[in-house]
């Protein structure tokens, strides 16, 4: 009966698409995250130097998600998927301590373009496996997300290899984007 009701209702109103762009520094584990939501299986990636792109249905939403490189050298890419953007998943290495300012700057920069305005932000605190990570409050310390204003932002803990926690941050997107309208 649930099954009937829902497939009705996704006949009447039809599923939703999301235009969400996966950003974060290079070896942040964007990829990995990427083919497993795709494909539910832990991928060997290889930098990325232009861009992957994955239609993933979860809850009645389609969410096109785009995964663009993020070497030092192509991160001035970056701005060209900007434009209608919904959702930023921004993807942080937790382990990284040393790069952790320059994802924020770069998080800063992004957040700063009138294309973005509108686009919600989740945060994937990555890595959370690995021994000295940084736990997701000092992500947000770190990325200084209290100090964002106008902005509905999340942060969430993941391990990309197992899938731990990716599903609870597209559950906040979908949340997050249903009730924008
Ligand atoms: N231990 C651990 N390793 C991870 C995790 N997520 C990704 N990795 C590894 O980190 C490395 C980089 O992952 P990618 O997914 O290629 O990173 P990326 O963000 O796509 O990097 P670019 O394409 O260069 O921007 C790979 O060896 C992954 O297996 C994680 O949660 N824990
Ligand atoms: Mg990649």
């Amino acid at each position: 009966m649930g099954m009937l009701f829902s497939k009705i209702w996704t006949r009447m109103i039809g599923s939703k698409e999301m235009r969400i762009l996966m950003l974060g520094l290079d070896a942040a584990g964007k990829t990995t995250i990427l083919y497993r939501l795709k494909l539910a299986e832990v991928v060997t990636t290889i930098p990325t130097v232009g861009f992957n792109v994955e239609t993933v249905e979860y809850k009645n939403i389609k969410f096109n998600v785009w995964d663009v490189g993020g070497q030092d050298k192509i991160r001035r890419l970056w701005r060209h998927y900007f434009h209608g953007t919904d959702g930023l998943i921004y993807v942080v290495d937790s382990s990284d301590r040393d790069r952790i300012q320059d994802a924020k700057e770069e998080l800063d920069k992004m957040l700063q373009e009138q294309e973005m305005e509108n686009a919600v932000l989740l945060v994937l605190a990555n890595k959370q496996d690995l021994p000295n990570a940084m736990t997701a409050a000092e992500v947000m310390e770190k990325l200084e997300l209290q100090k964002l204003r106008h902005r509905k932002w999340f942060i969430q803990s993941t391990v990309a290899p197992t899938g731990n926690g990716l599903y609870e941050g597209l559950d906040w997107l979908s949340r997050s984007l249903c009730s924008r309208e």
